[in-house]
């Protein structure tokens, strides 16, 4: 597949606290696979795809999209701003068998919201495969329409859903560029970011 022929380049950010599976979903939707070894993020890792979507008007766009993934708990703000600036998308993820990082999405929704307001927004209930299930469906249903955001029940193990996932954000997101006309920011986190130093 050519460059040419891309039309649209978004940035997508992926939030949740710590093991809920980001780098897992990220890691299945772009390299189909999964590691049950668990490796903190350090630091941003990127992962890039480019994908055929076919839009409710029936014609078909290659889009490519950057995945930003970063380490659990960004607790530097100025950190976590830069991380998140120019993004279209967003997943916030928790783990079903851990109910607090389901009650901090609330906390990661603000956090993304004030940097990018117009960012079309998924929650991510993940390791939906675990028999020890503790946040019910529902719990996600609620937060969708408290939030007016997307919901999806996905496990990176299994691969179940992750692919409807990114797949419905990217059409989402065209269709409210769209629908909002070509924003500045728009083309600001493709670009390979700048190295910067946390002070030490
Ligand atoms: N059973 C199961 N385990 C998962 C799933 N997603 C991630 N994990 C495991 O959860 C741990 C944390 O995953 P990771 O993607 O590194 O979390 P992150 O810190 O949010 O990036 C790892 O041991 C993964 O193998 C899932 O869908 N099902
Ligand atoms: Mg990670």
């Amino acid at each position: 597949m050519s460059t040419d022929s891309i039309s649209h380049m978004f940035k997508l950010v992926a939030l949740g606290n710590g093991a809920v599976g980001k780098t897992s979903c990220i890691k299945r939707y772009t390299e189909d696979s999964f590691s049950e070894r668990y490796i903190a993020t350090i630091g941003t890792t990127f992962a890039l795809k480019t994908l055929d979507v076919v839009l409710p008007s029936g014609s078909s766009v290659t889009a490519r999209v950057v995945l930003w993934d970063l380490a659990g708990q960004p607790t530097y703000n100025e950190l976590r701003r830069r991380y998140m600036a120019g993004a279209s998308m967003a997943i916030l993820v928790y783990d079903v068998t851990r109910p607090q990082t389901f009650l901090d999405i609330g906390e990661w929704y603000t956090k993304l919201i004030t940097v990018c307001p117009n960012a079309v927004v998924a929650v991510v209930a993940n390791k939906v495969d675990r028999p020890d299930r503790l946040v019910p469906p529902e719990a996600g249903n609620m937060v969708k329409k408290w939030l007016d955001v997307f919901h999806y029940e996905t496990s990176a193990k299994t691969g179940h859903n992750v692919n409807t996932l990114f797949t419905d954000l990217v059409t989402k997101a065209i269709a409210k560029q769209q629908e909002l006309g070509p924003l500045d920011s728009a083309f600001a986190g493709t670009q390979p970011p700048k190295p910067f130093k946390l002070g030490v």
